[in-house]
C-alpha cells in the first residue's frame, strides 16, 4: 500500500527535480533558438564573377538556430542553391539574389550555383 507520506515525497521529488529540470531543458533549446532567430540576421555575401568567387570560397561559421542573410551577386545567370535546406533562388546575369532562412541544422552545407555545378561557399552551423 502506498502511503500517503510517500506519495507526497514522491510529488515533491517530481516537482522539485524533474518538472524544473525538463522546464530548463526545453527552455535552453527552445528560446535560445526563438532569440537567436528572433535576433539581427547574419548576413553573408558571396560574389561570384570573371570565373571564380571573389576573395576565395570559404567556410563560414553560423550558430545554429540563427537567421541566415545570404546574398549572392553574380555576373552570370544561374540558381543558387543552399544544400541541407535545401533554399534555391534564381540569380540574373549581372544582380543579385537573397535567401533567408534559420539556420536550426548543425552540420557543413555548400552554397552553390547550382546549375554550374560550381561552390560558392560552405556554411559550418554549430
Ligand atoms: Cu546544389
Amino acid at each position: 500500500m502506498v502511503t500517503s507520506a510517500w506519495s507526497r515525497w514522491l510529488l515533491w521529488w517530481f516537482s522539485a527535480l524533474v518538472v524544473p529540470a525538463v522546464v530548463l531543458l526545453s527552455s535552453c533549446a527552445g528560446s535560445g533558438d526563438a532569440v537567436a532567430a528572433a535576433g539581427p540576421p547574419q548576413r553573408i555575401e558571396v560574389d561570384y564573377s570573371a570565373g571564380i568567387v571573389q576573395g576565395g570560397v570559404s567556410r563560414i561559421p553560423v550558430a545554429q538556430g540563427r537567421r541566415v542573410q545570404l546574398m549572392v551577386r553574380s555576373d552570370v545567370a544561374d540558381q543558387v542553391h543552399v544544400h541541407g535546406y535545401d533554399r534555391k533562388v534564381d540569380v540574373p546575369a549581372g544582380g543579385s539574389a537573397t535567401i533567408e532562412f534559420v539556420a536550426d541544422r548543425s552540420g557543413v552545407f555548400e552554397v552553390e550555383l547550382e546549375s554550374r555545378s560550381i561552390q560558392l561557399a560552405q556554411l559550418e552551423v554549430s
